[in-house]
């Protein structure tokens, strides 16, 4: 089960076998340039014979046009099937689309069919220490290893960054930030004394298209310069960004830019000399414009540390009132990268309001494919249906989120595991990642069939698959926080059930159940005011009990538990009966996994089995506390007389 360059190493969606139409054909590359020969190397590794009478033709396109940077129009008519493109990328991207057509791209006649990426930019971020960190480990929230990129405090073995690139070309990914959001000490020298070792994972993704971002710490100035002051408006201050940057980009001249999380968990920024975000992210954007560079300003600021007893202060609404005010602000190449939902990527969130208020400003969408909040990559969870509501929710009249959006940043699920993102099942989620960022319109379920057929082959049963992976979110969803209340996890690591965990602490995340009723209320008429943050007609669904959809009911209001859903039950016993069905299924999961024994790889059907045990045992704990928790509370019984402790 391995690549074939590195050993041990599962080789995910790009498996020799995956190669086999291209294998058996003869192949023209034409043109010449890096990516060119990456494609070439590429035809070559599959197996195919380079020659000039050949059945697959890649060349670039001259009359079909607008296809862009990295867009690819294919075609197939007299036997020849051919992928044109203006530039070398989407010669790059279009082989891999023949790849994952297979067999179909080789049969028939097929019309022209334009391929251009929605996003300009589609990007991971990795949250990889250098070190490793105390309490967060190598890779904070990972959950698949060590990092790929660092070990034992310094750059690691390339190959594996090198599969890792080839990976993501396969999908259209052309962006990563190699290290985590929040930059300690050794991280923060990766801008200075450590650049080399970036340059170096820039080198071997650069044949793949991909460019490398970098995070920084905001007070970099003082940290690694020594200066006074980190203050963005200070000249000197200005100048020792403008100097870093030069030396980045001599050592990487397509260094795509930095990514900053400022004034948010603990880390510098603008707020502590009394700037605004706009000053902050405007005075790195203008070290990096004469180079081309950008910066990812993120907008998860808020208050970490509020009086749980203080019931006005709410976080939901903290990315708006930081910076919805400052639309227009921000320089061109500043992009704010705000998280999907108004609080930390939960199972259920409604979209965050930031994405419609800032048309004057670039946004990109953040979401997040390591699943800290959907089971750890121990549970399965397929998470494309779900980006895939995101991505195509109308948020504004004439826009959807993905419309509204300039870009899509994920948090990356890869570590050093064998099958890269422990969980093998959790790479589907990698994989949609990198097909909704190309195109958001891609139905998440056409897309995991494109995943099953590249990695395990069009033999398995695939039927046992999808019946796993298909609803597998609303399956988690149903049994962990009930109806958008989010958190209910344990704090700290974040996984499994404590429904009060986070209750009584600064960090802003509460259900405040009590005997009568739960639920946040964030309605402009007796909460916290959140609704009056979006736009029309939302504002006004959000606010309104009858007309609120179910599934965010208490992310939006307080509520007695004899409150009647839209769907007819009550409250207290939607709990209950989502909570049973979802432990029952789950252990149904496990037992369609069965159905694929002796199709699937060894190694990785051990390893599926023991992740299926422990999330029944998993969603059984989360059915029994969350029951055990609103029973007791209510005094409620279960309409069905099911056991409850
Ligand atoms: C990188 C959540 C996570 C943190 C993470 C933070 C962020 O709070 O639990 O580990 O920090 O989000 O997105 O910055």
């Amino acid at each position: 089960m391995s690549t074939d360059d590195l050993d041990g190493v599962h080789p995910a969606w790009l498996p020799p076998e995956a190669f086999r139409a291209i294998a058996a054909r003869q192949v023209r590359v034409a043109g010449t340039g890096p990516l060119v020969e990456t494609v070439r190397a590429e035809v070559t590794r599959a197996g195919a014979t380079i020659a000039e009478d050949a059945e697959l033709v890649l060349g670039f396109a001259g009359e079909v046009g607008s296809l862009g940077d990295e867009g690819f129009a294919l075609s197939r008519r007299d036997g020849v099937t051919t992928v044109l493109a203006d530039a070398p990328a989407g010669l790059l991207y279009g082989f891999f689309h023949v790849v994952r057509l297979g067999e179909a791209a080789f049969t028939g006649d097929r019309p022209v069919e334009r391929h251009v990426p929605a996003m300009r930019r589609r990007m991971l971020d990795h949250w990889d220490h250098v070190d490793v960190h105390p309490v967060m480990g190598q890779v904070e929230r990972g959950y698949s290893g060590g990092s790929i990129f660092w070990r034992a405090g310094a750059a690691r073995d390339l190959a594996r960054v090198r599969a890792y690139a080839r990976l993501l070309a396969a999908v259209g990914i052309n962006a990563i930030s190699v290290n985590n959001v929040n930059v300690h000490a050794t991280e923060a020298k990766l801008l200075t004394e450590r650049l080399g070792d970036v340059a170096a994972i820039a080198d071997v993704l650069r044949p793949y298209g991909i460019r490398v971002h970098l995070s920084v710490n905001f007070a970099a100035p003082v940290i690694l310069g020594g200066l006074p002051t980190a203050d963005p408006l200070d000249e000197g201050v200005r100048a020792w960004w403008a100097e870093a940057t030069r030396r980045v980009y001599e050592a990487i001249p397509d260094f795509g830019g930095y990514v900053v999380k400022a004034d948010s968990e603990g880390q510098p920024g603008p707020f502590g000399y009394g700037r605004s975000h706009g000053d902050g992210a405007n005075a790195l954007a203008d070290a990096l414009a004469p180079f081309g560079g950008v910066v990812h300003w993120r907008a998860f600021v808020y208050n970490h540390r509020q009086d749980w007893r203080d019931r006005s202060t709410d976080r939901a609404r903290a990315a708006y009132d930081h910076f919805a005010p400052l639309d227009g602000q921000f320089r061109d190449n500043a992009i704010l990268q705000v998280k999907y939902g108004p609080i930390d990527f939960q199972t259920r969130e409604p979209i965050s309001p930031v994405i419609a208020a800032m048309p004057a400003t670039a946004v990109a969408v953040e979401l997040q494919v390591t699943q800290e909040y959907t089971g750890q990559q121990r549970h399965a969870c397929y998470l494309g249906p779900m980006w895939s509501a995101i991505l195509g929710f109308p948020l504004t009249e004439a826009a959807d989120v993905a419309g509204l959006a300039k870009e899509v940043v994920a948090v990356s699920n890869v570590g050093d595991d064998p099958f890269w993102t422990g969980h093998p099942l959790a790479q589907a989620n990698l994989y949609a990642f990198g097909r909704l960022a190309w195109d958001p319109a891609l139905d998440p379920v056409s897309i995991l069939d494109e995943w099953i057929d590249v990695t395990l082959g069009t033999e398995v049963d695939r039927e046992a698959l999808h019946a796993i992976l298909d609803d597998s979110w609303r399956t988690y969803e149903s049994y962990t926080a009930p109806l958008g209340v989010g958190f209910m996890v344990r704090p700290g690591h974040h996984y499994g059930p404590d429904v009060d965990g986070y209750e009584y602490t600064p960090w802003g995340t509460y259900h405040f159940a009590d005997r009568d009723g739960v639920g946040v209320d964030r309605t402009r008429a007796t909460g916290t005011g959140f609704t009056g943050q979006y736009p029309e007609p939302w504002s006004d669904v959000y606010e309104s009990l009858e007309r609120c959809p179910d599934e965010l009911l208490l992310f939006f209001h307080h509520v007695p538990y004899g409150h009647v859903l839209r769907n007819g039950s009550t409250v207290i016993q939607h709990i209950y009966d989502t909570h049973f069905a979802g432990a029952e299924r789950t252990v149904e999961m496990r037992r369609l996994w069965e159905r694929l024994a002796g199709q699937v790889d060894a190694g990785l059907d051990t390893r599926v089995r023991e992740r299926l045990d422990e999330q029944v045992r998993s969603a059984a704990e989360w059915r029994d506390q969350v029951n055990t928790y609103f029973y007791r509370k209510s005094g409620v019984p279960d309409a069905k007389g099911r056991r409850i402790y």
